[in-house]
């Protein structure tokens, strides 16, 4: 690995209920392999990001302990990594505070995040100004650990972007090197940074309801799977099908250790000799055995809930701890040191 990588920071926004396989591709796993690489790893429930959308006390608390629990689940190692809720770590709200005055209100009106709620023909007078200083949030969120990259799928990268800017504007200002700027560590593949949905044409998303959970009941997965476009132009089970963009295939691609089964699967489809409830039945049992130990932690995990806010106070220590020490710099650099 590059040996400049030295810290990574990244959040997830529990907005819902629980994580899906896109979160999961795009995100999870390789915040899970940098956790061996890496010195310092900084992960975080993004919880006040929910609040953009998430208005119901009881839906929030639910939604921040589902995904904490999915988290840990999926093997995020609180001995390697630095894991706390964003809303514990006050630094978060202070340094967004002053980093609203080095971006233009020009720049925040092409952020997509508020472009999309417009062109969705939502009107400006509903769109809550949590949702348009989202990105200023985020910045904050990373550049308060100073990180080396922010490995997220592709839908983040105009973020990541924005934080680079407002950190060259800083720097630029006070004539200082003291924000790295952070590089957008995204992976390459297209199937993998930016997962497609169920529907086989926009992004996985859990607001648009197009996901495939990763510890939702089986039957639930299973009506997910189901669910699935898969070519559009095959009629019948004996029409030669298209694998090449076909959903149902990428998520075999990503899900399926069976590459036997795959391959077989694919030739048959191409050939017009399988229909699409077999191969969405083979990928659910994939899927099944992709998240089988995922599945199992999560019952034991969510059964000691005592472990889990422990781990959780030790992650607020520790960003509390190195958060502060940058904000007290800033504060030295622009005027607000407390020494005068
Ligand atoms: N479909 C996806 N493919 C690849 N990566 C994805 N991510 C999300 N969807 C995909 C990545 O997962 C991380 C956490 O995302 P998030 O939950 O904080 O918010 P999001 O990106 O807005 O996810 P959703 O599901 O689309 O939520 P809603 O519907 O609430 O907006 C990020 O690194 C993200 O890139």
């Amino acid at each position: 690995m590059d040996s400049r990588i030295k810290t990574v920071v990244s959040g997830i926004t529990p907005s819902g209920n629980m994580l899906h396989i896109g979160n999961y591709f795009g995100a999870i796993k390789p915040h899970l392999e940098l956790q061996n690489e890496v010195e310092y790893a900084y992960y975080f429930i993004a919880d006040l990001h929910a609040l953009t959308t998430v208005k119901d006390k009881a839906v929030l608390e639910n939604n921040i302990k589902n995904v904490i629990l999915d988290y840990l689940a999926l093997g995020l190692d609180p001995e390697k990594v630095v894991f706390f809720r964003q809303s514990q770590v006050e630094s978060h709200s202070e340094l967004a505070v002053i980093l609203a005055n080095y971006i233009s209100y020009g720049q925040m009106q092409r952020m997509h995040a508020f472009k999309d709620k417009l062109q969705d023909g939502e009107v400006v007078e509903n769109i809550n100004m949590g949702l348009f200083n989202y990105p200023i949030l985020m910045a904050a969120d990373i550049l308060l650990y100073k990180p080396y990259g922010v490995p997220v799928g592709e839908d983040q990268r105009q973020h990541i972007e924005l934080a680079r800017d407002i950190a060259e504007n800083f720097n630029r200002i006070y004539n200082t090197e003291f924000f790295p700027l952070p590089i957008p560590m995204i992976d390459k593949k297209k199937e993998i940074s930016k997962v497609v949905g169920t529907d086989g044409v926009r992004k996985m998303s859990k607001s648009l309801g197009n996901v495939i959970g990763i510890f939702d009941d089986e039957e639930v997965i299973r009506k997910q799977i189901m669910s699935c476009f898969t070519d559009p132009t095959r009629i019948k089970a004996t029409d030669p099908g298209k694998v090449e963009g076909n959903p149902v295939f990428i998520f075999h691609d990503l899900l399926n250790d069976n590459l036997e089964e795959v391959q077989d699967l694919k030739d048959r489809y191409t050939k017009g000799e399988v229909g699409d409830v077999e191969v969405k039945e083979k990928l659910s049992n994939a899927h099944l055995r992709f998240f089988k130990d995922a599945r199992a932690k999560r019952i034991i995990l969510e059964r000691d809930m005592e472990l889990v806010m422990s781990i959780l106070m030790n992650g607020k220590e520790k960003a509390t701890n190195k958060s502060k020490e940058t904000i007290d710099n800033i504060k030295e650099i622009i005027g607000l040191s407390t020494s005068i």
